[in-house]
């Protein structure tokens, strides 16, 4: 499957997206978002797939929205930039913790602005030692969007949230997986063998029970106990007639490793 400004590949029911801009950082033009919402409706659409990676081509991850398309000359209108997040990044953003699968983000360098929201729309995130995390947004007279605002706060607190936001300070990866801001940093040379594992490991496991995991957390964030309570039972109740329960049930009871199916 071929575009201009991503890889996209399938193999072995896992989707992979690597962002391909890498001498502008891999920030997003419209071009590149349009790319990756076709990459994302054929993942949506596919279920045979176990997960998703996404990852940036280069020695950065995303470098957030090109600037270079929203320079205005003397006189022009400046870009309706509520249009461009309600057409590009609120449907990105909400894809990726829609999908039911688990979406893995390799941040293999920086992340600025809407690049860092949008790993942090993802389900895991790992980076490289060398990367980091820049709510570049107020250097630029702008806030944290693609759901910085909801994700910050959830994540780290609102102190850091606000530290982060209103400094547009460089996060280090090591300092954002200490701060719980992301799963884990790893040297730069293991990121791509690290994440590659944990693809294989979601590859083979009871991918409806991962998804389901995901939409309850994901619900849990504004839910009631009772209503979160409501929501486990109900996802739980389907996945009590899955295949991949019926087969995790008979393996313990048989003392076999199970081979699940996915569904
Ligand atoms: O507009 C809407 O629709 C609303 C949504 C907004 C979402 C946003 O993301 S707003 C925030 C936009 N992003 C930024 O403000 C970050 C801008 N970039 C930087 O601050 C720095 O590039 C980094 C801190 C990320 C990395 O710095 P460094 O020193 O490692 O690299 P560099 O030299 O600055 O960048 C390398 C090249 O990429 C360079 O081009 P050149 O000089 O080699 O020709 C640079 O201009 C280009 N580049 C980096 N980021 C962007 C970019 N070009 C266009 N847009 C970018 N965002």
């Amino acid at each position: 499957m071929s575009y201009q400004n991503i890889l996209f590949e399938i193999t072995g029911g896992i989707a992979r997206i690597t962002l391909n801009r890498p001498d502008r950082l891999n920030s997003f033009t419209d071009a590149l978002h349009a790319d990756l919402r076709d990459a994302l409706a054929k993942v949506r659409g596919d279920a045979s797939l176990r997960a998703l990676l996404l990852t940036g081509a280069g020695r950065g991850f995303c470098a957030g929205q090109d600037l270079s398309e929203r320079e205005v000359p003397e006189g022009m209108e400046p870009v309706d930039i509520g249009a461009t997040i309600e057409r590009n990044y609120k449907p990105l953003v909400l894809t990726l913790q829609a999908l039911p699968l688990p979406v893995v983000c390799a941040v293999n360098g920086v992340a600025a602005g809407a690049g860092a929201n949008v790993a942090l729309a993802c389900d895991i995130v790992i980076a490289a030692k060398s990367a980091s995390f820049i709510q570049a947004f107020c250097r630029i007279g702008l806030l944290p969007d693609a759901g910085g605002t909801y994700f910050l706060p959830r994540l780290v607190g609102m102190a850091r949230a606000k530290g982060l936001a209103l400094t547009g300070d460089k996060l280090s990866a090591e300092q954002a997986a200490e701060w719980g801001l992301i799963w884990k940093c790893v040297e730069d040379a293991e990121l791509m063998p690290t994440v590659e594992a944990l693809l294989q490991q979601f590859a083979a496991a009871p991918t409806r029970a991962l998804a389901g995991a995901k939409e309850a957390l994901n619900a849990a964030a504004n839910n009631t106990l009772k209503a979160q309570l409501d929501v486990e039972r109900d996802l739980q109740q389907a996945l009590g007639r899955s295949d991949d329960f019926r087969e995790g049930v008979a393996a313990f009871r048989a003392k076999r490793p199970p081979k699940f199916a996915g569904r």
